[in-house]
Order: C-alpha cells, then structure tokens, then sequence
C-alpha cells in the first residue's frame, strides 16, 4: 500500500503531547475536531494486546471541550440533548446523544457538570460549538460559550489503577467510574475522570495548565515503567469488540437515537425540554426502519474505508457495514452494521462482497464482549 504523509497547517491543529508521541513513534494519524489524533503506534493487533493487559498513554486532545457558563447553561445543554439532566450532579460525567430538531444525531458527547452554571461537553467529531452557539443565539440565552485550552492524556489498561495511583495516591482509585475530582500533580490541580474511550479502565485527565500537562506526561512514562507502559490511542479492534461507538463512522447526522441502540439515554416522558423531542416521540410510536448491530464474518482480514454494501441471498441491499476488523478474540472479523428492518435480527445471515468475493456472516447483539 503507497503511504502518504500529512501536510500540517494551522487549520490541522497539533496538541501539545505532538513532538513527544511523534518521538515515540506515532505511524497514523486520523483527523478529529479538525486536530491530530494519533491512529497507530505500528501494529494495531499488538496494541490491542498490550492493551487489555498493561497501561498505555494515550494523547486525546482532539476530544475537544465546549464550554458552556452562565445563568442559562443547564437549560442550554438540556435543549441539545434527549437525556434526562434534571437530577445531574456536579462532579459527575453523563455519555449525552445531541440531537437536532430532526431528532438526528449531531454528536455524542460525555457531559461534565463542573458547576451548576457550568458544564464541558467533551466532544466527538462535528462542530458542535457552532451548534451551541446558533441555539443559544435563536433562544436568546444568557451563556457564554467558548473552547477552552484542555488537552486530555487518557490512562487506559487494568495497569492504569497503580500506576495512577502511584503519581496520585490513594484517593484517585476511589473515584467511581464516570466521576472527577481534582489531584495534584507537582503542585498543579489537574481535573481527572474515571473514564475513557475503552473498556479496559483507566482515567482522562483534562489538562488545563499545558506545561503542568506535558511534565505529567513525561512523567506517566517514568513511573510507568514498572508496568510495561507504552505510547497509544484509541484502538479500533479493542472499541469494536467493546461497542464503543463512533460518530461519523458507526453513525451519523442521518441516523436518530433509537436506530443507534441509545434508547437507555432518551427520555421522552419527563418533563424536560430539548430538541427533536416531538419528532422522536413520533419516531417511538411509529417505529424505526433501520437499527445498528454487529455482524460476524469467517473471513480473516478486512480492511475498511469508508462503509460496504451489505446483501442478502437474492443481491438486495440490506444494510451497510460502517466499521470493522479482525477480532483476535473471536478469531474472525467483526462489525458494526446499520441494518434495514427486519434484517436486524440477531442471527440472521447477511452476505458481503469484498474485493469481489463473497462471504456470509451474521446478525449479533452489540456490544459483542
Ligand atoms: N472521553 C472524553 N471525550 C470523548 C470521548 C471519550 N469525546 C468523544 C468520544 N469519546 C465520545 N463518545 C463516547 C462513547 C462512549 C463512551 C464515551 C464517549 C463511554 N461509554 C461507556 C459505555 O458505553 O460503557 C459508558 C456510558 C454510560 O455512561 O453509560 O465511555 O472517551 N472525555
């Protein structure tokens, strides 16, 4: 396969752990909130491995934060997303669908409630500050909204408890999963979740103080030694595996809540306002048309750009296949899938022409482990 390099420019942002994970040997990068995002740290099968039984440092800065403070930041956050927040507490993370006035999706966030006039809305891939600040501009809200200076280092692997709790102490293995609290770290209060975008545990801190940050990273390496740490990023057989869902791949601003599995975060009898709220009544009370499952395939390779065709017995298109790889675990490959009514159901067979072979598979429940 030809390799290309990127061409980097303002408009490409670095983050401020990019000369130290370039000297570490980053070997992909993919673009994220219009920022660097390391891809790959050459072979993702044995990062993956490393992965579910060590602790890596991973440099996520482009999970971007939109701030959101002032007198109507609850009411502003509420109307861009169909999950209950009403009983939201401050110190705590809430995973929160974005949702347009279509009822489709727009992002899907983690929430942190820092105060009770203030919240970050830890972004995925689209611009939701535009969004925010649209809304807040047509409900004449009084907020102010900004992208602050916070480049998150996630702490990923069941090795990131002692090695955390080492720089730490004790209290940091105390938080609860999607609570935060802030440690110091030399001096410098640092924001740290118990969170991240695996299944495998760790942290996320969100470095405000850049310098702070960086000298907490460098030392994240010196202390971790003892438990084989090692440079990574978000790992695309480790989150299929877990479910972990990405906007703009597994699903999309033409896709609503329902069809993507996120019934347990919509609620529609509360009393609550947001966007799309009648629209996705409606959508409940007529049903969906397409849902978003896995797929398991005895093929051993695949290598996916951008999404496939998926077909029945007869040629007729049934879905289409947006993410998948190689499962070590399952020793097969596996997928995220949108499926057309009533293809969805677990267990059906679905056919896949790759590189003009075709192979058989079938429907699974998600998350697959
Ligand atoms: N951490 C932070 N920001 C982020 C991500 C992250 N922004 C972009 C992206 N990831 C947002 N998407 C997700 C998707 C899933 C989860 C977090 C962010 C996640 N889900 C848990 C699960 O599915 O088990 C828990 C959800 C729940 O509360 O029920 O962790 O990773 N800062």
């Amino acid at each position: 396969m030809k390799q290309y390099s990127i061409a980097k420019s303002r408009r490409l942002r670095s983050t401020p752990y990019t000369s130290r994970i370039e000297k570490q040997g980053v070997t992909a990068y993919t673009v994220y909130n219009h920022m660097l995002l390391p891809a790959a740290f050459g072979s993702l099968e044995d990062s993956y491995t490393h992965l579910k039984k060590d602790v890596q440092i991973w440099d996520v800065a482009a999970e971007r934060q939109v701030e959101i403070q002032g007198k109507d930041s609850a009411k502003l956050v509420q109307l861009m997303t169909c999950r209950n927040l009403s009983k939201s507490k401050i110190g705590r993370c809430y995973y929160c669908p974005i949702i347009d006035d279509d009822g489709n999706l727009v992002n899907d966030p983690v929430v942190l409630k820092l105060a009770e006039d203030k919240w970050w809305i830890s972004i995925a891939d689209s611009d939701v500050i535009f969004f925010a600040k649209g809304l807040a501009s047509g409900y004449k809200l009084n907020v102010k909204i900004i992208e602050p200076v916070v480049d998150i280092i996630a702490i990923q692997g069941p090795k990131s408890f002692s090695l955390m709790e080492k720089i730490f102490g004790k209290p940091i293995t105390e938080l609860k999963f999607f609570g935060f609290d802030y440690f110091d770290f030399e001096g410098t209060k640092h924001l740290i979740a118990r969170s991240g975008w695996s299944k495998q545990g760790g942290y996320e801190v969100y470095v405000q103080n850049t310098k702070s940050g960086q000298k907490l990273y460098d030392h994240l390496f010196e202390v971790g030694k003892e438990f084989n740490v090692k440079p990574g990023c978000p790992n695309l057989i480790e989150r299929i595996e877990s479910g972990l869902l990405s906007y703009g791949n597994d699903f999309d601003n033409n896709d609503n809540p329902f069809e993507c599995g996120f019934d347990q975060y919509i609620s529609l009898d509360s009393e609550i306002n947001f966007l799309g709220k009648e629209k996705l009544k409606k959508i409940k009370s007529e049903g969906i048309q397409k849902k978003l499952m896995g797929v398991q395939f005895d093929i051993k390779e695949i290598s996916l750009v951008g999404s496939l065709d998926l077909k029945d017995e007869k040629d007729n298109i049934i879905g289409e296949l947006r993410s998948a790889c190689y499962s070590p675990h399952f020793k097969k490959v596996i997928g995220i899938a949108m499926l057309k009514k009533p293809y969805w159901e677990a267990s059906k067979t679905v056919k896949v022409e790759i590189n003009g072979n075709f192979c058989t598979g079938n429907v699974c429940d998600l998350p697959f482990i």
